[in-house]
């Protein structure tokens, strides 16, 4: 009897702890906003939020169809000249990330287009850039003075800080896919800029082809020490990416990527750029990938053939040029109509220096 009436509270007990309760509740209320006037807070009230059993992200998974974005690209190109823009860019911003310029949190993706006549003037910075090209034959990026003329599926690389302009002296609009690291170095409260008026000596005028020469023949300069964590070579050409995933393709495919290569930097093994890996898959025709999900948010973008995306309950079909997002941890699965290549680029190098980059098969 005793032993009852102590431990279950009877209706009066349970109305005073109640009270207790509500009191404690408003006393910290009180105790919140005195502290909140002298900028603390009390983690105790957001600790779950800041650390999460696994990634919790604003970044949704998104689809861009690429007539949609190309018609729109169009009007713009009546609107504003490259020059006046600078850049003619439409951004993609991720639907769950409005307003910050990002296509996942770390990442930023836009379509760049350059008509025939124009020139995107030169400038450098510390966001690092990569150009995925979607359309258009024979436009050139230069990149610390070297032009690279730009074939459809060719990727290229800006790396941060370094000189780069853009000109189309052929007779069709180009249209690329830009990839750069904004948000994160927004982030990191890193960025900085020049324009090439303000530059007091132009950087050196070197030979179409100069990177490919030194760096990407199986050759290095003499004595050659590496001036900067990204790649010296700054195009790698669809021609010779597509033969590459072609001869692998007669192996084994790998169950959750296909044939998956990603793009590196010749003298060191490592990614392109130390923020932003980038990657080339192909898919046979019908083949369907093993669920996979990685913590890294992926930008795809369809170079060839079609595939059909599941993922977070959600299912689209993606087509040649379209782009969509894959964000961190959401497990995806892939199935391909007809030989289908698949270019992506994420933050990967990042998480991995930091320790942090997970996957599950
Ligand atoms: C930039 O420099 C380019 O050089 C494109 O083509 C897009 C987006 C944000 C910041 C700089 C380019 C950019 C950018």
């Amino acid at each position: 009897m005793s032993d009852l009436n102590t431990s279950a509270a009877g209706p009066a007990d349970s109305a005073d702890a109640a009270d207790a309760a509500e009191k404690r509740r408003s006393e910290r209320q009180i105790f919140y906003k005195k502290i909140d006037q002298y900028n603390l807070t009390p983690l105790w009230e957001q600790l779950h939020n800041l650390v999460t059993k696994t990634p919790v992200s604003d970044c949704r998974h998104a689809h861009w169809e690429y007539g949609k974005m190309r018609a729109y690209l169009a009007e713009a190109g009546d609107l504003i000249t490259a020059e006046e823009a600078i850049r003619r860019v439409l951004v993609l911003e991720n639907p769950g990330l409005r307003g910050k310029a990002a296509v996942t949190t770390s990442l930023y993706a836009g379509l760049q287009m350059i008509l025939p006549g124009e020139i995107a003037p030169p400038h450098r910075h510390t966001q690092a850039a990569l150009r995925l090209v979607l359309e258009g034959e024979g436009a050139y990026t230069s990149v610390e003075g070297e032009k690279t003329i730009m074939h459809r599926g060719d990727f290229v690389t800006t790396p941060s800080w370094t000189w780069h302009e853009h000109g189309n002296e052929s007779d069709a609009p180009m249209i690329w896919l830009d990839g750069l690291d904004v948000p994160l170095v927004a982030m990191l409260d890193a960025s900085f800029s020049e324009h090439a008026h303000e530059q007091k000596t132009p950087s050196a005028f070197k030979a179409a082809g100069d990177s490919k020469a030194r760096f990407g023949s199986n050759l290095l300069p003499v004595d050659w020490v590496p001036p900067s964590p990204s790649s010296p070579l700054f195009c790698y050409p669809y021609k010779e990416t597509l033969a590459s995933l072609r001869t692998i393709a007669a192996g084994e495919a790998d169950a959750c990527h296909g044939y998956k290569l990603r793009y590196a930097n010749p003298v060191t093994g490592g990614y392109p750029m130390p923020t932003m890996g980038a990657y080339i898959q192909l898919l046979t025709d019908g083949f369907a990938t093993a669920g996979y999900r990685c913590s890294a948010g992926t930008v795809f973008a369809v170079i060839d053939g079609e595939v059909t995306v599941e993922l977070e309950g959600a299912s689209f079909t993606a087509r040649p040029n379209d782009v969509f997002v894959v964000p961190s941890w959401a497990r995806h699965w892939f199935t391909a109509r007809g030989e289908t290549v698949l270019f992506s680029f994420s933050d990967r190098p990042v998480q991995e220096v930091l320790g942090l980059w997970r996957e599950q098969r």
